[in-house]
Parts: structure tokens; sequence; C-alpha cells
């Protein structure tokens, strides 16, 4: 690697980075530009080493900025607490910026480049006075795999800077990928003032360029995450060829010893965290069976010319998860997952220099700090954890991550499996009869809302591939490009959709969790030709005989409930289907028409 230790004189006068930077040429002009307009009083350049994060570590608790927890119970273990008014992504607040309008689509905010610049440019400008600027490299993806792409993350947020070094491959790896290079992505970033009127995410898909001002929230602020590993690169794949999905990404090894993996997308709150780390019923690990994640949020998947297969690998190197309902019973590996080694944002503070969030025991402690750093007790009418309050913690923290994660070439891809969270209508499990027909079934992918988002509980959502935020394109497009990879594949992944939720009688019908298990059971089975089904008006069914139910809490009826098909409420479901492709009107593709007149077909 071509580095200088004095870097600091080719760049701006007055400022010397601290840190070691290429000698790239693009990447030190482009530094030089960001230290001009932001104004830092430090610059320092980050390498991603154990000693470097300690330091910043032992920096951030000097600054406030990072609250040590008790070491002996969390060993490695902070907590963070944001700005009560930046707890969550802003989707009003984020724009794709693109000299047509008509690329962004009719589901994105869009601004021209040239005024978003103007905009932002005047919100940087010596924004970064007093501050240090964090120079921070990283790459997305396994190192040396086709899909990996370099990115470099300009921040005045050392939480940002640390949190970087969990989620990304962070440091001098992303250097030696990029070269002399000029192919990475221009993240500049400033938490401001954190005025949310003074708040844009904005994406420019034709600089490879990402500028983000006033929040210090994850999605908004760690840009590799949801700005670049799924907006920008979900433009990049449609326009290389590829995909870049909100997906969590497993492998389930079988009683044969054969290992088959799969990928889902889930919108937020249906539990893809807990699925992808799902521990399978004793009877289940008994026989051979055995789950291991390779990502919880984001997968990139291609076609390797060789065989034809889908290809998948998780660009990311952490986990930024919900905690609250994260618990011994609902996940026991994330338990251990967080345990060490982990930054909380926005969890309450025990006496003892543990952490507490909704859930996590069933009974509330008799008193804590809550996540704002006011005193709270139970009944006080607030909850001591935001409802969006997170964990960061390292990917080789989970305890079943799968071996191949680190693989370049990634891992084939046998099912894609859409699901949402439906207290009515939609069934269990189906497959889809095709790959066109999976399109249609991820495109009208739709999912009720929880008290906690919105305050409105059970009203359905369509979340096409639960990409609605994350589409960083015209999702006309994006749906076109699915069904045109159909024709780069000579064997497809089948694909599914599952509802754990279907309810009756305020009751789930489905146990849910590791007892998930069947149901996967089922579907592993179905991509490698082993199981039955019947074919039905939404697709194909196991029938009862096709899930093994021995050991299940719930009754045969139950299940035959959460199976049910309702002509009258599917009539209902497709009217809103209608709804949605109306909003999309234009340029829908035709096959995603025809699918839906070919359902109305078979009622
Ligand atoms: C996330 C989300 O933060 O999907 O992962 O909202
Ligand atoms: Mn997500």
């Amino acid at each position: 690697m071509n580095t200088s230790k004095t870097p600091g004189s080719t760049l701006t006068p007055g400022v010397t980075p601290v840190g070691e930077l290429p000698s790239n040429s693009h990447v030190r002009q482009w530094l030089a530009e960001c230290i001009k307009l932001c104004h830092p009083d430090h610059v320092r350049v980050l390498d991603g080493s154990a000693a470097e994060k300690r330091d910043l570590l032992k920096r951030a608790v000097a600054d406030g900025v990072l609250l040590r927890l008790n070491q002996d119970k969390l060993p490695g273990c902070y907590l963070h607490r944001s700005h009560s008014n930046d707890v969550a992504r802003t989707e009003h607040c984020t724009y794709i910026c693109t000299p047509n309008e008509n690329l962004a689509g009719p589901i994105n905010n869009w601004m021209p480049p040239k005024d978003a610049y103007a905009l932002l440019g005047g919100l940087f400008c010596g924004c970064m006075r007093g501050r240090t600027m964090y120079v921070v490299p990283f790459v997305m993806g396994p190192l040396g795999s086709p899909l990996a792409r370099v990115g470099i993350e300009i921040t005045d947020s050392i939480y940002v800077a640390i949190s970087m070094g969990i989620m990304t491959r962070m440091g001098k790896a992303a250097w030696q990928q990029l070269g002399d290079g000029n192919d990475f992505t221009r993240c500049l970033h400033s938490v401001g003032d954190l005025d949310p009127a003074r708040r844009y995410i904005c994406h420019f898909l034709e600089d490879n360029t990402l500028w983000s001002f006033g929040s210090g929230y994850g999605g908004n602020a760690l840009l590799g995450k949801k700005c670049l590993a799924l907006r920008l690169a979900s433009y990049l794949g449609f326009q290389e060829g590829w995909m870049a999905e909100h997906m969590l990404l497993m492998g389930v090894t079988d009683p044969h010893g054969e290992k088959t993996y799969i990928a889902g997308a889930f919108p937020s709150a249906c539990g893809k965290t807990n699925f992808a780390m799902l521990i399978p019923p004793e009877k289940y690990r008994q026989a051979g069976w055995k789950i291991t994640t390779l990502g919880d949020d984001i997968v990139w998947m291609y076609v390797k010319p060789e065989d034809g297969r889908l290809y998948a690998i998780n660009p990311e190197a952490g986990y930024f998860g919900v905690v609250p309902g994260t618990n011994a019973r609902t996940n026991p590996n994330a338990m251990e997952m967080i345990a060490h080694d982990t930054i909380y944002t926005n969890v309450a503070l025990l006496p003892d220099g543990d952490v507490w969030w909704e859930s996590k025991t069933e009974d509330p402690p008799a008193e804590c700090i809550d996540w704002a750093g006011k005193p709270w007790v139970p009944g006080c009418g607030r909850p001591a954890a935001h409802p969006n309050s997170r964990f960061t913690t390292p990917m080789t923290n989970n305890p079943v991550l799968d071996p191949n994660v680190n693989d370049p070439g990634g891992v084939p891809v046998s099912g894609i499996v859409f699901g949402g969270r439906r207290s009515k209508t939609i069934p269990l499990v189906y497959q889809a009869f095709n790959w066109t027909h999976g399109v249609y079934l991820g495109g009208t992918l739709g999912s009720e809302t929880t008290a906690a988002a919105t305050g409105q509980v059970g009203v359905v959502r369509r979340d096409p591939m639960a990409m609605l935020p994350f589409c960083g394109y015209n999702i006309n497009l994006y749906f076109t490009h699915w069904i045109r990879m159909r024709k780069r594949m000579r064997d497809c992944p089948r694909i599914f959709h599952v509802n754990w939720f279907r309810m009756e009688d305020g009751r789930y019908l489905w146990p849910g969790f590791g007892e998930n298990m069947r149901v996967l059971e089922w579907i592993i089975n179905r991509c490698r030709g082993r199981a039955y089904a019947a074919e039905t008006i939404l697709g194909w069914m196991p029938r009862p005989a096709d899930i093994d139910q021995e050991g299940l809490d719930s009754t045969p009826e139950q299940f035959a409930a959460a199976q049910a098909i309702d002509a009258d409420a599917l009539k209902r479901e497709i009217l809103t289907h209608e709804e949605l492709f109306l909003k999309l009107a234009g340029e829908l593709p035709k096959e995603l028409i025809f699918q839906r007149e070919l359902l109305i077909a078979r009622l």
C-alpha cells in the first residue's frame, strides 16, 4: 500500500490529518474539498486497528458521548443516548437527487442535484469548526468479492466513526481494495446542530455520493447501511445486473448434512433478526437441523456465470438491531451476542451499570434511568427504553455465525421468503408458482403497523419487497429489474410467502419463533424437490401432513385456520393491490398486472 505519514501538507494549509492517508489522488482531492467546506479543527484518518478502537472509545467516554457500562456484566459494552428528536430514520428528509425526476420514481422524495448541493453545501459550510473530522474508509462486502464496494465516510461524530467500525470492514483494507482507483462512494456526514428543520439525507445516484446533515441516528448517519448498501446499491445493481435487497440471509443445515441458503424480506417489526438466528426445537436439533446466520438486514445478490445460480453476500459486518422484544425466549442467540462488545443506543440504565428494556425480563426493575436520562419507575407512564432503541454489535459476536460469511463469492440462494405481519387473510405459508409470480408476491407485500411505530394498530401498509423506504430509484424500474433477473439465471430460487402472525379470537394461530423451523423444513424440502404441495388459488401449499406438527402446542384445527383461504377476504386484498398499482401507475411492468388478472381468474 502506498501511504504517506505526513499527508496533511498536501491537503489544506493549517490542517494536518492524524493517521495514514493513501497516496490516491482522488481521495486526497475530495478530502481537501471537504476540509475546505467544513473547516474542522482536527482531521483523523482511521485505520481500523484494535488500538485505535480502544482510543476512540476512551475519547467518546471522556466527551460524554458514550457511557461505560458495568464491565463485569457487559464487557466491552457502552451506552449512547441520542438527541430526543433524533431516534429513527426520517423518510420525509430523505431525498433521491437525480437530474431527472422520473428516475426517483413515484415513491421517493426528489431534489435536483444542483439544488441539493447548494442547500446542503450551505449547511456544511464551516459546520465542523471546533470539531474533529473523522475519515472512515470502509468496504461493504467480503474483501475481494466481485460485489464489494469501497466507501469513505467523513463525519464529525465519534459515535458514527466507532459504529462504522462495527458495521463495516473498516480501515486499511479499504485503501487496499481501492488502490489508485476513483470508484468509491463519497459519504459526507455532519450531525450539524441536530435541528430537525435542517436535516437532510441526500443520495446523488449519478455521482456515487451521499450527503447527510443534521442527524446522528443509525440509518441516517451510518452511511454504509441503508444509504449505500440499499438506496445507492439498488440503483447500481439495476445498472450492472445484480440486486441489493432488504433481506436476511441464513444457512439451514438438514439431517442429510446438506446446507441450503435462504434469503428473506420482511418489513420492519416482523422479526427478521429473530428468524435469521432461529434456534430449532429440541427434536429438530436432535435430528441434525441447524440454523446459521449470514446477515439480518441486507443482501447483495448476483448470478454466477459458472452455474447460472443466484449467489448472495451480506455487505455488512455487524448488526444494528432493535432491542425491545429481544429476550431469552424470543432470541437467546441475540442475548448472548449482545452481552459483550456492543454499543447500546437509547436503552435504560440500571443502578448497577447494567441495561434494561421492555420485555428483557418479565418484571421491570424497581428503578432505572430511562433512555432520555431521566429517573424512571414502573407505572410512570413512559417506556424505559425507546421503542426504537438499538444494539450495534459485530457479526463475529453471533454464536451461530455462518462460516461462509466472508466467502468473496457468496453463497448460493435456493429460496427467497417474503413475509409480513398479517392478522387476517394471509396463510401461514405458500409457494409462488414461478419467479414472476414470486415478484408479484413480493411486490404486493403488506404488513400491519404496530403501536410502537405509528400508534395506529392493524393498518395494512404495502411495502413492496420490504423496500419501500430503501429503493433508491424508480420502483417500477426496480420491479422490471426483478423480472429481468430471471433471464440471467439458469436455475432460479423458489419464492415463498409466510405469515407468522395470523390471529383468531385475539390469539395467534401459529406459535412462531423456534417453531417456524417446521415451516422452514417444508420450504427447504420444496427447494430440494423433496416435499409435496397442493395447487391452490394463491400458490403451492403444504397439506397438514406435509408440515411436522408433532409436539406443537397448537391444534390441527388451528393449523387449518392458519392456512385457510377465504375468497371474499382475498377479493378485498386484491382491491388493495389495485390501490398500490394505481399509486405506481404509468410504468408498472405488465407482468405484475397480468399476475393480478391471473389471480382474479383463479378465484
Ligand atoms: C432498519 C429498518 O433499521 O429496516 O433496519 O428500519
Ligand atoms: Mn432494515
